[in-house]
């Protein structure tokens, strides 16, 4: 031995901390200095260790003998992976650590053993060690071991076993708790805090951790939270704080139902990582105090002041003011320009003050209905009513709101409001859908009751119809009307419905604000990052009854007994403030007073008597140019175009690129069109409709087509969309007219009226330049949707000043398809024509469609236009047309007679529409009849009284008949007989022919209808 003193004495000190920190031959001497000392304060430790069990003293001595002792810091790392080594540890204090790849796998404490089956093969290790706090560690070296080994083979048995069970119940136990943190995610919703009237649920058996074998004692013990942000490591009493905090406390969600991957741990991340709270500024704080003070006063102050008045009030429900105005911040930062709400009743009034900006002076005149002569027959109720407003955010953007006019039917405004998204993103040429934003605002009831919701989310992502994710927030007060949750869905939330979509629901507790701040944040941020629709069912309740004159405690005299003790949602929030010492009271008294003072004003202004009642706006922006009101004072516009604009527009649409090979039949179809576009044949109805499309593209005019199948047409008359059949690659001759064409779309929808109706009629509502078609399978198929057409197509100007040049292609006629497929109903359109609302045409000649559907646009007037369209008719041999009947033509309401005989002999004039002139001019020609007249009325409404009178030039006495397949109490028969009287102009007796009054459009029987039909036309022509 060489080295001086202070050398060895550092050595030494060395070799205590840390024995394998000197030269293995100075190990050996020191351990032969003190070992057998030091050996025999280990020998109880040894005997207390499950590895030494029942070994002989001796034994024991010897390990003590041979082992020496290590202290490691926190953190410090005993080996790492990968490291060749076969020393084995046993811990004495402390514990150690043992991660592989990042993720904790066993935590070992008092008296295990640290070494793995490297101790062995000397093979690098498969895991890293560290300290966890200060830890002392007995080591055995790896020679001493093996030798040791050698002469007791029990003792290798022995560290074998234990280590591989270790393995095995480490693994195991990690597992558990796995599942426990995924049955957090996926369950937590179950017991957290969300309603305001009641407690959370009990603990769920899957979330408790008994159900998976842990003790209390093993909450401290430290698992994986490879999973969870942040901490790799963390006990089992931890890991629960985080989830309960996470998922179990005021907000609950759904989200484990998302099978992408990257979606559902985006949320998920995000979520965990803030444990699902927000931190808010005190600014922040006060803006929400003051929003819920502004939604509470507003309620209070038109209780006092209208008493017993209907106006579905938010209380209960105010924090949707503060939910909304953080959307509405939150969307303007991310690039949204336009929002477009749509909601019902409960609370409109106050969004429509407190977020829509209409004034409150407005709202009260509304109130004291004083204007009664105004309205007579028009208008609608002030809760319906819509508004818009641009509004400056925080962050001094600008935004503009609209609020969507809204009839009583709950939720069928929803796909009017995604229309009109949509044709504003459109506008914009917004192809990330990220400058409009739809917001709906539900009631529970209704969200879980009316189908159209369902209809609606189905669209949310369809390429003719996403509107790059809506906001839904449903405004759950637990109620509908008097109905109990139980008696109005058969699943456990009012959302359920939403789960079809690979979205998340947020369900949060509205009676406090701060977490609803939180979800309002991630449901934004989810819509930008995934352009996927996002739900918000805010849990609230609903102070008064349905309405303030209903007495909501006949009905649920418990529930309203626990709500009548509920302090205010302003007044809950304004305490924890206080609490938190944010704000003080004087503060919360002066925002209160100054709005009630607000509101006082605008009452004294409501009831003055200068008050200027304003009109609902309208024609503003993009509706300059536009109008409704009286058909006879908008003028006729020239619906021609060019001939060989028009051959040329024919030859675009037969021209494929050289590498597209059609279906043989389609080909055949392409040259028809590049002989009708020379003249050689005439024009079908397929010709001219395509030749309306493309010419108003041409002309810069967007068209836009929706429906089932109206790619090819149900009767395959269209082939808008193009097939090859090699490689299925899709091409749209229309979409291919020139760069300074307009876009073309034309949509396959979903298996859907009511939503796709609605949308394209919110579309229209937004687009009113361009043409937009709505095309049902059959004709009847438009009673599906008829409250889209009650309560907004027909009726919309007259309640709401909103226009809209809708079209709808509905096809009908008797071709023997049995009770459905023959009717479209025009009777019910008929019962709804009043005040020039709508038109409704049934069309005979392809010219006619085309100049109807030019004149739609190009006249200034949007009405919406009701076409009876065809079927047979699409290939009927003398429904054709000339290029010339559209370069020169113009639409005809009425088309006289067209044989060239002279008036003064006709005997008997036959009235009559659609398919049935042709089958009515076959049996005259047929059986050469003279003096018979066949006049058409192509356009029911508005009807042309005068045209139609011209169309008459016969004899006074002359009989006219009116022809109609439909039964008697169908068609246009009780129409036209109400409207014109049994004497037609005081000279022509007037008289109807039908099938008998039926229950069914039509018979079942094809035979059948073919008697009947000829019924009708003996009958038409009896007694001549
Ligand atoms: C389609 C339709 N059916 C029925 C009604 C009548 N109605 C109006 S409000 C209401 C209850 C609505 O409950 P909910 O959706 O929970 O909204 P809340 O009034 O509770 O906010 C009912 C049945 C309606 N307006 N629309
Ligand atoms: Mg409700």
């Amino acid at each position: 031995m060489e080295g001086s003193l202070s050398f060895v004495e550092e050595l030494y000190e060395n070799y205590q901390r840390d024995s394998r920190s000197v030269p293995d031959d100075w190990a050996a001497y020191f351990s032969s200095l003190n070992g057998v000392a030091a050996g025999v304060d280990r020998i109880p430790f040894l005997e207390s260790i499950g590895l030494f069990d029942g070994a002989p003293r001796a034994e024991l001595e010897h390990v003590a003998k041979i082992s020496s002792e290590i202290l490691l810091e926190d953190g410090e790392v005993l080996f790492e992976r990968g490291q060749t080594g076969r020393d084995l540890f046993v811990v004495l204090e402390g514990s150690i650590l043992i991660r592989r790849t990042g993720r904790l796998i066993a935590a070992l404490g008092r008296g295990e053993v640290v070494g793995e089956m490297a101790v062995f093969d000397s093979q690098p290790r498969s895991a890293d060690a560290v300290a966890r706090g200060k830890t002392r560690l007995l080591c055995i070296k790896g020679q001493d071991l093996l030798a040791l080994f050698e002469s007791r083979p029990r003792l290798a048995r022995g560290v074998i076993s234990i280590l591989s069970k270790r393995l095995r119940e480490t693994g195991a136990r990690q597992d558990l708790v796995d599942q426990l943190i995924r049955a957090y995610r996926v369950r937590g919703h179950l017991i957290a805090d969300l309603n305001p009237l009641g407690k959370p649920s009990a603990l769920h058996p899957e979330l408790d951790p008994a159900y998976y074998g842990f003790s209390p004692g093993d909450l401290d013990i430290l698992f994986s939270s490879a999973t969870i942000p942040g901490a790799n490591a963390m006990t089992l009493r931890d890991i629960l704080a985080l989830l309960r905090t996470t998922y179990c406390r005021y907000i609950g969600v759904q989200f484990m139902h998302i099978d992408d991957l990257q979606v559902k741990d985006w949320i998920q991340e995000r979520m965990e990582a803030t444990q699902n709270r927000r931190a808010l500024s005190r600014d922040e704080q006060l803006r929400i105090l003051t929003k819920l003070t502004d939604a509470e006063i507003f309620e209070q102050f038109i209780h006092a002041k209208f008493v017993g008045a209907k106006r579905f009030s938010l209380e209960g429900a105010e924090t949707l003011i503060p939910l909304l105005d953080l959307a509405i911040e939150e969307a303007a930062n991310k690039g949204v320009k336009e929002i477009v709400i749509g909601m019902a009743h409960r609370g409109r009034l106050n969004v429509l003050a407190n977020i829509m900006n209409k004034s409150a002076h407005q709202i009260f005149r509304e109130f004291d209905d004083r204007n009664p002569a105004r309205f007579r027959g028009g208008g609608d109720v002030k809760y319906h009513l819509g508004h818009s407003y641009d509004r400056t955010t925080i962050s001094g953007s600008t935004i503009h709101l609209s609020l969507a006019f809204n009839p009583s039917h709950l939720e069928f405004v929803g796909p009017v409001v995604l229309g009109r998204v949509r044709a504003k993103q459109d506008r914009f040429l917004d192809q990330d859908r990220k400058k409009g934003l739809a917001i709906i605002i539900h009631g529970d009831a209704a969200f879980s009751g009316q189908g159209v919701v369902q209809e609606m989310l189905n669209m949310s992502e369809l390429a003719g119809y996403s509107t790059g994710g809506t906001v839904h927030i449903v405004l759950n007060n637990q109620i509908g009307f008097t109905t109990d949750p139980g008696e109005a869905r058969s699943t456990p939330y009012a959302t359920d419905v939403a789960r079809m979509l690979q979205i998340p629901v947020f369900h949060v507790n509205g009676e406090h604000p701060e977490p609803v701040s939180q979800v309002v944040r991630l449901a934004m941020d989810f819509r930008e990052a995934f352009k996927k629709d996002v739900v918000i069912d805010m849990y609230c309740y609903r102070r008064h009854g349905h309405n303030e004159g209903d007495e909501p405690a006949f009905t649920q005299p418990q529930l309203y007994e626990t709500i009548k003790k509920k302090k205010g949602v302003r007044e809950a929030y304004l305490d924890n403030l206080l609490t938190l010492q944010g704000v003080n009271r004087e503060e919360a008294e002066g925002i209160v007073a100054s709005r009630k003072k607000a509101l006082e004003l605008d009452l004294v202004h409501a009831r003055s008597p200068e008050y200027v009642t304003q009109d609902l706006a309208s024609g503003l922006g993009v509706w300059r140019p536009f109008g409704g009101g009286r058909d006879r004072d908008v003028p006729e516009v020239d619906t021609t175009c060019p001939k060989d604009q028009l051959s040329e527009l024919l030859l675009a649409q037969a021209r494929l690129p050289d590498t597209f090979t059609p279906h043989p039949k389609v080909k055949r179809l392409l040259e028809l069109k590049e002989a009708q576009a020379r003249g050689e044949k005439p024009l079908d109805w397929a010709a001219a409709e395509s030749l309306a499309f493309a010419s108003l593209l041409k002309q810069g005019t967007r068209v836009r087509l929706s429906g089932q199948d109206s790619e090819r047409g149900t009767f395959s008359h269209r082939h808008a969309v193009l097939h090859d059949v090699k490689n299925g690659n899709l091409y749209t001759p229309l979409m291919h007219l020139g760069v300074e064409a307009a876009r073309f779309e034309v949509i396959n929808s979903p298996l859907t009226e009511i939503a796709v109706l609605g949308f394209d009629y919110g579309y229209s509502l937004d687009y009113p330049d361009a043409l937009v078609i709505w095309e049902a399978q059959f004709g009847d198929f438009a009673n599906v949707p008829q409250v889209i057409i009650d309560q907004f197509i027909t009726s919309g100007e007259d309640k709401w000043n909103r226009y809209s040049g809708l079209v709808m292609l509905l096809p009908h006629a008797f071709e023997g398809q049995g009770p459905e497929h023959s009717s479209a109903r025009p009777e019910r359109f008929l019962s709804l024509a009043a005040e020039d609302n709508i038109q409704i045409v049934n069309l005979t000649t392809p010219a006619q469609i085309f100049h109807c559907l030019r004149r739609q646009v190009m006249r200034p007037w949007r009405k919406p236009l009701v076409v009876m369209s065809p079927k047979s008719l699409l290939r009927h041999r003398e429904a054709i047309s000339t290029l010339e009947d559209l370069s020169k033509g113009s639409f005809q309401r009425i088309i006289p007679d067209r044989t060239a005989q002279d008036p003064s002999t006709v005997k008997r004039v036959l009235l009559t529409s659609g398919k049935l002139y042709y089958e009515l001019a076959a049996a005259r020609a047929e059986r050469k009849l003279e003096g018979v007249a066949i006049v058409r009325v192509e356009q029911y409404y508005p009807l042309d009284v005068g045209k139609l009178e011209k169309a008459l030039p016969f004899a006074p006495g002359t009989p006219v008949v009116w022809v109609q397949e439909e039964p008697i109490n169908m068609g246009a028969w009780s129409f036209l007989y109400l409207k014109l009287g049994a004497r037609l102009f005081d000279r022509y007796p007037f008289s109807g022919i039908s099938r008998a009054a039926s229950a069914s459009p039509a018979t079942g029987s094809h035979a059948a209808h073919k008697m009947e039909q000829q019924e009708i036309i003996e009958a038409a022509f009896s007694g001549l």
